[in-house]
């Protein structure tokens, strides 16, 4: 693993990025938790993504970048500036949800204010998207950079090859990340591709293609530093697959016991991200356990008051059902 100190980030900046992947981890097993108990009805987790996500988003500017996500990247809303009052209200379907006031999917994250652009449950569809609006920083003559995310058996649909090779064409400022947890669905890789690596896909392009582990954060970090400044620099989109686990089931509805033998479930703990990332904050000297369980105390305590708020607020009423649907 890189050592931190590579990334050229504050200690606050770390214990942030820690506190952010804490969040996502402890507010994923709540969304999960909420669907168990019959409050809400679908949850799709990031859970072993989370270093990723932190360390991606971190190389960003949300106040001028664009972000659009897959429905795993919840961890990655967080830092880019939603709130975990935000995540709930979606889950719960309420008014107030940002990303749809309550007329998406659970998991299809968006911000207006946050530029984060809400994708379709039909997956990749945010690569074109994406794509589109990096185009517009080169028509509107700005230097915003556009981020999107998809799984690896997603990246295999056909406008996800249309995209890519469009922003090669176009020389367009967008990064291009593949999330590999190594199943869609219950779909091994083996049965997605015959690639070794998908990165390897960015030379077809015309452009630059990374595969960084997913579970180092510097690595990860860095890797995405360099491409946003490329990108800043309009010298062009890169593609960074990174690997990473998938500590559940595909959703809240999936069953992986099913598909992934015993031995291959008993190991996901040693694939944890969150275990690693805490080893390494604690053998760089930048945090001690102590400080970690004072952190996660209030971490939880925290989710539980944005549960609670959330679950207060108000309801979509029914007269309401033709609004937030078209941009008015
Ligand atoms: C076009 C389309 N085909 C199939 C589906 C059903 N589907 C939903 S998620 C998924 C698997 C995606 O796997 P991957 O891209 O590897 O992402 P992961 O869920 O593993 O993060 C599939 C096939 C869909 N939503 N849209």
């Amino acid at each position: 693993m890189e050592k931190l100190k590579t990334t050229g980030l504050s200690k606050e900046e770390l214990v942030q990025a820690y506190k952010d992947i804490l969040m996502g981890r402890r507010l994923d097993e709540r969304l999960w938790q909420l669907t168990r108990i019959g409050k809400t009805s679908f949850n799709i987790s990031g859970q072993g993504a989370e270093v990723a996500q932190v360390a991606m988003a971190m190389a960003f500017e949300p106040e001028k970048d664009y972000f659009l996500p897959y429905y795993r990247d919840m961890t990655a809303t967080l830092t880019w500036g939603m709130t975990p009052k935000d995540i709930i209200m979606g889950s719960f379907g309420k008014d107030a949800d940002p990303s749809s006031h309550g007329r998406q999917m659970p998991n299809h994250y968006g911000s207006k204010e946050h530029n984060i652009v809400s994708h379709s449950s039909t997956v990749s569809t945010q690569i074109p998207l994406a794509t589109g609006i990096a185009y517009g920083a080169i028509l509107e003559k700005s230097d915003f950079v556009t981020l999107t995310t998809t799984g690896e058996g997603s990246s295999n649909q056909g406008e996800v090859h249309e995209a890519m090779n469009f922003a090669g064409v176009k020389n367009l400022p967008v990064i291009f990340g593949i999330e590999n947890n190594e199943y869609a669905i219950s779909v091994g890789t083996k049965e997605q591709y015959a690639a070794k690596k998908l990165s390897d896909r960015a030379i077809g392009y015309g452009f630059d293609g990374f595969t960084v582990d997913g579970n180092d954060f510097a690595a990860t970090y860095l890797a995405f530093k360099k491409a946003v400044k490329k990108a800043r620099d309009k010298k062009g989109p890169t593609l960074i697959e990174m690997m990473v686990s998938r500590l559940t089931s595909h959703s809240a509805d999936d069953d992986h016991t099913i598909y992934r033998s015993k031995e291959e479930l008993d190991s996901l703990k040693e694939k944890d991200p969150l275990l690693a990332f805490e080893k390494q904050l604690i053998d760089e000297g930048y945090m001690t356990k102590e400080e970690m369980l004072e952190l996660d105390k209030d971490i939880k305590a925290q989710v539980n008051k944005a549960t609670d708020d959330a679950e207060d607020m108000p309801d979509p009423t029914p007269e309401s059902l033709y609004e937030q649907v078209y941009a008015e």
